[in-house]
């Protein structure tokens, strides 16, 4: 992964000129050309202020009207992590789960599944769910956004990713581990409509489509929507993680990059 390429300074100069008011008039083009990816992806660069700016230009993903939910939402991949402890806590209906946050942050979170839904602003959006084998479902999601995670847990000036740490395994043994994995950049995890569902179709995340807690960002294909997350961890590269390109199944080739 390539470093930052402005100086900092510089970039909280030009981008409130530049790149912000390009995002902010809807500028597509430059919000998903990589080198403007990697310019508005430091967290350092991302103030508050500046992060509300740059994200109100994002564009969302295309909700739907209740009347358009899928009949059957398919479940693909793993639908049961057969990991002991994974196994201990759906007996006991999560009430052990803990949402570990960690890495690069200053304040390091670990959060039940009542604080979540308590303690942060709770979000639900209809949206499609694109998989690479070709098929799709329009399924509500509900849940807390990635963003009000992130403020308390205030990301340290060099996370610029984050990775999702799951609690199932897929897939033979091999060099690369059977743990799956996820991860996203800032752009992406602030990004209004990326939230972590604990709903679905207005009852709780069911265990097939990744129980207790499950990522949507909503811009991307179906493996960027990591299930049963266990915890969340900011880093400045992803070169060091399992095989380094930053997903279970991009460690097997594919993109890590799956916009639609
Ligand atoms: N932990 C975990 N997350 C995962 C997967 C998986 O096998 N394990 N499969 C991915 C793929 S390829 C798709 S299409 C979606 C499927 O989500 P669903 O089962 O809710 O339809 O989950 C994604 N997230
Ligand atoms: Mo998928």
């Amino acid at each position: 992964m390539s470093r930052l390429l402005l100086p900092r300074r510089g970039l909280i100069a030009a981008g409130a000129a530049t790149f912000g008011s390009a995002l902010l008039g809807g500028c597509d083009q430059l919000s998903r050309s990589p080198s403007a990816r990697r310019l508005l992806v430091s967290a350092e660069t991302l103030t508050q202020a500046s992060q509300r700016a740059l994200l109100s230009g994002q564009p969302l993903a295309r909700e739907f009207a209740p009347e358009q939910m899928s009949r059957v939402f398919r479940a693909n991949g793993s639908t049961m992590p057969s990991d002991p402890a994974y196994q201990r806590m759906l007996e006991n209906g999560f009430a052990d789960y803990r949402l570990e946050i960690g890495g690069m942050v200053r304040q390091p979170l670990s959060l039940s599944l009542p604080q979540l839904r308590e303690e942060f602003p709770a979000r639900s959006q209809i949206t499609r769910h694109d998989c690479v084998e070709g098929w799709s479902c329009i399924g509500k999601w509900t849940g807390v956004p990635l963003a009000d995670l992130l403020a308390r847990a205030e990301l340290a000036d060099n996370a610029r990713f984050l990775v999702f740490h799951c609690a199932d395994d897929l897939g033979r043994e091999s060099a690369l581990g059977t743990r799956y994995y996820e991860s996203i950049d800032l752009f992406d995890a602030f990004h209004p409509q990326t939230i972590l569902a604990y709903g679905m179709n207005d009852v709780p995340l069911p265990t097939q489509h990744g129980a207790p807690l499950r990522l949507r960002v909503e811009r991307q294909l179906g493996y960027k929507h990591a299930k049963y997350v266990m915890r969340i961890e900011a880093v400045e590269s992803l070169s060091d993680i399992r095989g380094g390109k930053g997903g279970y199944w991009e460690d097997r080739g594919y993109a890590w990059y799956a916009g639609i």
